[in-house]
C-alpha cells in the first residue's frame, strides 16, 4: 500500500507540474511517447490490431500496471529500510526525466515534472514506511495500524486532489484552447463546390458524406496531442530550394485560401474498416509556398515535419501538381482544426494515405530526395510512397445481420467507395457466386472524396455472402487478392454475411 500510495502522489505531482509547464513532460506521457517511438514495428502493429484506436488508453493502462507491480515489489522488499526505498523511487523517476528531455522539441524545464514526481513519491513512501506497523511478533497494535492507514488515506486523498487540479488548471493546454476559440476564419478566396442533391442517399446506417470532426478517426503517435500556440507557430520551407521561405499564422490566414472536399484515409485501415473520413478543408495550396521557395531540379520529395518530430515523405510532384489541392490546412468543416487533428496547421493531400502526407501540427517542409531521407513510418518498414488504393465497403446491412425484404421483395444494400484523386466510376455487388450487379452511385463533388452507393437487391431467403468491388476513374478494378495493411495498404473485397428471413 505504501508503494501504491507513493506512486499516486508522485504521479499527481508530475501531472500537476506538467500541466503548468509542459504537458508533454508528464512522466507517463514522456515514457509512453518514448515507448511508442522505440518499440519494434511488429509490437506496435500488434497493439493497434488488438486495441485499435483505444491503443493509447491500453498503453496507459499497461504502464500503470507495470509501475504498480514495480512499486509494490520495491516497497515490499525494502519495507524495513524506508530510506533505501525512498532513494530507489527517486532513482526510478530518472527514467521519465530522461525520456522528457531527450524528446524532439523538448522544453528547458521538461525534467521538472519527472523529478517532482520522484521527490514527492520518495517522501511519501518514506513517511508511510516509517509508520508501518511491523508484523504481529513486533507487536503491531490496532492503534499503529489505524495511524498507518490514516497516513495512507491522506496520501491517496492528496493524490486525487492533485490529479484533479492538473486537469482543470491553466497552463499551455488551456492557453492553446483559448487561442483556438478566439480565431476567426477568413472567407476562403475559392469556395468548395456546393454539394449536389443526393450526395447522401437516405439509407439508415449508411455513412454520412461529411464526417463530423467529433466522429473523425484520429491516428497519430502523440500520446497527448501537441499544444501549438498559433502566436508562435511558424512554417519553414528549406532544403533543396533556391530560397528559404518562412510563414507565420497571421500571414497564412491573410493568403488566398482554398476550400476543398478531401477524403482522408489511413494506410492501417483494414478491408471493411473505418479509419477513413471526409471533410471540407480550408488552406493554402502547398504548391504556392513551394513555388516561392523554388525547389531545385533534382529534388523529388518533401519531408514534412511535425512539432513533435514525426515526419512524412510526400512526392514533390504531387504537391506541385496544379490539378490537385494539396493544402496547408487551417480549418476542418468550417472550424479551426481541432487540437487532435493538427491545430493550428496540418497538411491534407488528396490521393495519398495520411502517413505519407497528412502531417498534423506541421512546422517544417524540407525539400529533399527519396534517396536521401526517410520518414517516420518508412524507417519502421512501411512503404516510402503511399498512394491510396481503390477500395469499397458495405455499410448496410451490417455483417451477420438478419434482414427482411420490403414489400417489393428487395433489400437495400449500401456503402461507400473511394479512390482519391482518380475518382470512383463504378461499384458492383456480388451475391454468393452470382453475377456482379452494378450499384447506383450517388453524385459527388469530384475525384478526391468517397462516393456513397446503393443497390436494391432482389433477395432470396436463407444465408448469403455479399461482396463489393469498385472501379476507379481510370478504369482500374479494385484488387481482389487479399493483402494486409502493411506495408502500403490492404486489398481484397469487403464481404459480409446476411440472413434473409
Ligand atoms: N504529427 C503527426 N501527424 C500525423 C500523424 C502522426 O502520427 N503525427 N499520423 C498520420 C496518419 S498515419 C494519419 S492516417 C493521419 C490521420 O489524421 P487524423 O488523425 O486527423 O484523422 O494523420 C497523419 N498525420
Ligand atoms: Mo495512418
Amino acid at each position: 500500500m505504501a508503494g501504491l500510495v507513493a506512486g499516486a502522489t508522485g504521479l499527481a505531482a508530475g501531472e500537476l507540474t506538467a500541466a503548468l509547464l509542459d504537458p508533454q513532460a508528464a512522466p507517463l506521457t514522456a515514457v509512453g511517447n518514448a515507448f511508442i517511438d522505440g518499440v519494434p514495428a511488429w509490437l506496435k502493429d500488434l497493439a493497434v490490431g488488438l486495441f485499435g484506436t483505444a491503443d493509447k488508453i491500453a498503453l496507459y493502462v499497461g504502464m500503470l500496471l507495470v509501475l504498480a507491480v514495480a512499486l509494490v515489489a520495491i516497497a515490499g522488499a525494502g519495507r524495513r529500510h524506508p530510506a533505501r526505498v525512498s532513494g530507489a523511487l527517486f532513482a526510478l523517476a530518472l527514467l521519465p526525466a530522461a525520456a522528457a528531455v531527450s524528446r524532439e522539441a523538448t522544453t528547458a524545464l521538461a525534467w521538472v515534472p519527472a523529478l517532482a514526481c520522484g521527490a514527492v513519491g520518495a517522501v511519501t513512501v518514506y513517511l508511510l514506511l516509517r509508520r508501518l506497523p511491523h508484523g504481529d511478533a513486533d507487536g503491531a497494535t490496532p492503534a499503529s495500524r489505524r495511524q498507518f492507514l490514516a497516513w495512507a488515506g491522506v496520501g491517496a486523498g492528496l493524490a486525487v486532489v492533485g490529479g484533479a487540479a492538473s486537469r482543470v488548471l491553466g497552463g499551455p493546454t488551456q492557453q492553446v484552447s483559448q487561442a483556438r476559440s478566439r480565431i476567426t476564419l477568413p472567407m476562403p478566396a475559392s469556395r468548395a463546390p456546393n454539394l449536389p442533391a443526393g450526395v447522401e442517399p437516405a439509407v439508415p446506417g449508411l455513412t454520412s458524406y461529411q464526417t463530423p470532426a467529433q466522429g473523425f478517426f484520429r491516428i497519430d503517435t502523440a500520446l497527448v496531442p501537441p499544444r501549438v500556440d498559433p502566436a508562435t507557430w511558424r512554417l519553414r520551407v528549406h532544403g533543396l530550394v533556391e530560397r528559404e521561405v518562412e510563414i507565420d499564422f497571421d500571414q497564412l490566414m491573410s493568403e488566398d485560401l482554398v476550400e476543398a472536399w478531401v477524403t482522408l484515409a489511413c494506410v492501417s485501415n483494414k478491408v471493411g474498416g473505418d479509419l477513413i473520413g471526409n471533410a471540407v478543408w480550408t488552406g493554402l495550396p502547398i504548391r504556392e509556398l513551394l513555388a516561392r521557395a523554388a525547389p531545385e531540379a533534382d529534388a523529388d520529395m518533401v519531408l514534412s515535419r511535425s512539432v513533435d518530430g514525426w515526419t512524412a515523405s510526400t512526392p514533390l510532384e504531387t504537391l506541385t501538381d496544379p490539378g490537385r489541392q494539396a493544402l496547408l490546412a487551417v480549418s476542418m468543416n468550417g472550424e479551426p482544426l481541432p487540437i487532435e487533428h493538427g491545430f493550428p496547421v496540418r497538411m491534407v493531400v488528396p490521393g495519398l494515405y495520411g502517413y505519407v502526407s497528412a502531417t498534423k501540427w506541421v512546422t517544417e517542409l524540407q525539400v529533399t530526395r527519396f534517396s536521401d531521407a526517410a520518414a517516420y513510418w518508412t524507417t519502421r518498414g512501411w512503404s516510402a510512397k503511399g498512394p491510396v488504393k481503390t477500395s469499397s465497403r458495405i455499410d448496410v446491412p451490417r455483417d451477420r445481420a438478419s434482414v427482411t425484404p420490403d414489400a417489393s421483395g428487395e433489400v437495400v444494400v449500401a456503402g461507400v467507395a473511394w479512390a482519391q484523386h482518380r475518382g470512383i466510376d463504378r461499384v458492383e455487388v456480388q451475391v454468393d457466386d452470382g453475377p456482379w450487379q452494378p450499384a447506383t452511385l450517388a453524385p459527388t463533388v469530384g475525384p478526391d472524396t468517397w462516393r456513397q452507393w446503393t443497390l436494391r437487391w432482389r433477395a432470396t431467403f436463407g444465408a448469403h455472402d455479399l461482396r463489393v468491388r469498385a472501379t476507379d476513374g481510370q478504369g482500374q478494378v479494385q484488387e481482389s487478392d487479399p493483402a494486409p495493411v502493411a506495408p502500403d495498404g490492404a486489398t481484397g473485397h469487403h464481404r459480409i454475411r446476411v440472413e434473409v428471413a
